[in-house]
């Protein structure tokens, strides 16, 4: 008879941009994937959805995607069998008539919640620890990060191999920036741009139109483009739309799907980020980069952000310290880029070496489903 899988469920609400789905589609198919389990990832916003994964039904309440049962997660819950494992992400609250389907199980589930990404202290001491209880059902925290015992970070199998073939393959990267209309000049440096609005883009684009080296500037249509046009003095910027001052173009994306997101970072020779899942998978592409942290009242993503620059610049000289904890800094409140984009470009060699370094340090802990898949089985 063959072993049954373990069934995990994820429960995932898309509370704005793409975060909340972008973390658990990429977490539903590496435990399907890497650890054989039978996943069902409910989600109740598939519009969202289907940017990141053109295939997404919208209209389906049951489908089977790379091997992950995606379930719409209905308004009016059905009754429904719970799984071995629960995850509820980012401190969503479960159906109470699934929290009851728990309780009643004969052989009670391991219920966690996935929580935000952040690289405070703090998190140490919560990872792992038991949250509230439903009935007999306990819950505990699951902590992602980037320090020993945190949950560690989404990295999938052969991840960094697959990356590092294609940044040495000059060939597949112009194939795949020619399938995005992109032509690559040579001398050009190539950057991708994905940030909420933010009032300090018009001095960085002076300052790299003002260059003596030229660049690329890749925006994926989203949030930001109306601080781009108002740079470019257009209106109605939509993906393919060129437009080249000085030393700098600015070409206009599509909204590219998952994987092909990953590709177009491990290209860009510089990436600015946002939120949780890009920040991560520009750190795995290994090239400097520029964290726009999502937004939290009484600004204590600002205390988020110094708590990862801390992290993250350890082992730098201190001018480029300096330059790299300015740049992020001036991005994350709107600043004036000018200055600190030209003394980080001082730092650049520098910059780039350490990049990898992180990298790698960053893959030596197990990545965050190894690290879910060992925490329920020494639960059990
Ligand atoms: O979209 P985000 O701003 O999501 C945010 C954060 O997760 C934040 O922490 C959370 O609280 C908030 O949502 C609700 O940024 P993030 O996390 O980088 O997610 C974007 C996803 O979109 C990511 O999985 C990469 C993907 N993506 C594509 O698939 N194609 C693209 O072209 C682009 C630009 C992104």
């Amino acid at each position: 008879m063959p072993e049954l899988k373990t069934r995990w469920d994820i429960f995932c609400t898309v509370v704005d941009n793409f975060g909340d789905i972008g973390v658990t589609w990429r977490l539903a198919r590496q435990l399907v994937a890497e650890h054989g389990l039978a996943v069902r990832l409910w989600v109740d916003d598939l519009r969202a959805f289907e940017r990141l994964c053109p295939e997404i039904d919208t209209h389906a309440a049951q489908q089977w995607q790379q091997g992950v049962e995606v379930r719409q997660w209905p308004a009016e819950w059905q009754p429904t069998e719970a799984a071995d494992v629960v995850i509820a992400a980012f401190a969503c609250q479960l159906p109470s008539a699934y929290m009851d389907a728990m309780a009643e199980r004969e052989k009670t589930p391991l219920w966690m919640n996935l929580d935000y990404l952040s690289a405070e202290d703090w998190v140490i001491g919560c990872h792992g620890l038991p949250s509230v209880k439903y009935k007999s059902v306990q819950k505990f925290f699951f902590f992602p990060g980037f320090q020993r015992g945190t949950g560690g970070l989404i990295r999938e199998s052969g991840l960094l191999e697959r990356r590092r073939q294609f940044q040495q393959d000059p060939q597949a990267q112009k194939v795949f920036l020619q399938g995005l209309g992109v032509d690559r000049a040579p001398d050009a440096n190539l950057i991708s741009l994905f940030a909420y609005e933010n009032t300090g883009l018009a001095s960085w684009l002076d300052a790299m139109a003002g260059d003596s080296t030229s660049t690329h500037l890749l925006v994926p249509e989203g949030r930001i483009l109306g601080d781009v046009e108002r740079w470019l003095g257009v209106e109605g910027l939509a993906a393919g739309a060129v437009h080249v001052r000085e030393a700098l173009t600015v070409q206009v994306l599509p909204f590219v799907r998952q994987d092909q997101y990953d590709e177009l970072l491990w290209c860009c020779d510089f990436n600015a980020v946002r939120g949780e899942d890009s920040f991560v998978r520009a750190q795995w592409a290994g090239r400097p980069f520029l964290w726009h942290i999502y937004r939290q009242e009484e600004d204590i993503h600002l205390d988020k952000l110094d708590a990862f620059l801390e992290l993250y610049i350890k082992g730098l000289s201190d001018p480029a310290r300096e330059a790299i904890s300015g740049l992020w800094r001036a991005w994350n409140v709107g600043e004036k880029m000018a200055d600190h984009w030209q003394f980080t470009r001082k730092h650049w060699p520098e910059l780039e070496k350490h990049a990898e370094a992180w990298c790698l340090e960053q893959a030596l802990q197990a990545d965050l489903a190894t690290a879910l898949v060992q925490f329920y089985g020494n639960w059990i």
